[in-house]
């Protein structure tokens, strides 16, 4: 039985072990009371953050190198573009860019604004981080004048790594969501996968209901 420890962006992972219908179980991390409580977590991951995925023998952490681990080990699946295919670049570079250049640079750009020693006047690490952030989503909103996914007409895993953290982004205020960008998480969230993954993450449904959203 595969594990995945912790939520957060460990959300994506359940998405995605959704659609590829893999049983799973969800292992509570709470960050908050403190992980050094925790040594059942920090046996698994003694970096102390989330998520982690425990499968059989393997270990993995990075929500991203979880999901590619499990198309490659558990595929295949419509989730992943084979080599082969003519979008398979532009499947991974969204796949990756979903953490690497949106949800990472967000988190440190917003936080680092809010709670930086002068909210006023952010510093160059948020104001940069912020700017990181936005490119890399004028080329998410380039991408989806084309089509209704990042990869044409099919949902892949790049749309879950993208739309985790265009959805982080939208309901803690990171940013004001376009509606180009809000029809594109409706079409991607209106799959049952998304749904059984809200059930499956319960601390995330219950951010998401105190946030106004679904
Ligand atoms: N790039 C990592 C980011 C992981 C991350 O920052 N997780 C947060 C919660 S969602 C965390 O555990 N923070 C505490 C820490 O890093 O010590 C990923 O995609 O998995």
């Amino acid at each position: 039985m595969i594990t995945l420890w912790g939520e957060g962006r460990g959300f994506r992972v359940a998405w995605l072990l959704e659609e590829m219908g893999l049983a799973y179980r969800v292992r509570d991390v709470d960050l908050l009371a403190g992980v050094e409580n925790d040594p059942e977590f920090l046996a698994i991951n003694p970096g102390g953050f989330i998520p982690a995925l425990q499968d059989g023998e393997t270990i993995v952490v990075e929500s991203v190198a979880i999901m590619q681990y499990l198309m490659g080990r558990h595929g295949p699946t419509p989730m992943a573009l084979d080599p082969g295919d003519p979008a398979y670049g532009t499947w991974l570079q969204f796949l990756v860019m979903g953490e690497a250049g949106l949800m990472g640079p967000a988190f440190f750009g917003h936080f680092g604004q809010l709670f930086g020693d002068d909210p006023a006047q952010p510093d160059w690490t948020a104001r940069q981080a912020m700017g990181i952030f936005e490119s890399r989503r004028g080329l998410v909103a380039r991408r989806l004048e084309k089509g209704p996914y990042l990869c044409g007409e099919a949902f892949t895993a790049a749309d879950i790594s993208v739309a985790y953290a265009l959805q982080w982004a939208g309901r803690t205020g990171a940013t004001t969501l376009t509606a180009a960008e809000q029809a594109y998480l409706d079409r991607a969230t209106s799959r049952p996968a998304y749904d059984r993954a809200m059930d499956s993450c319960k601390a995330t449904k219950a951010w998401v209901a105190r946030a106004g959203g679904r």
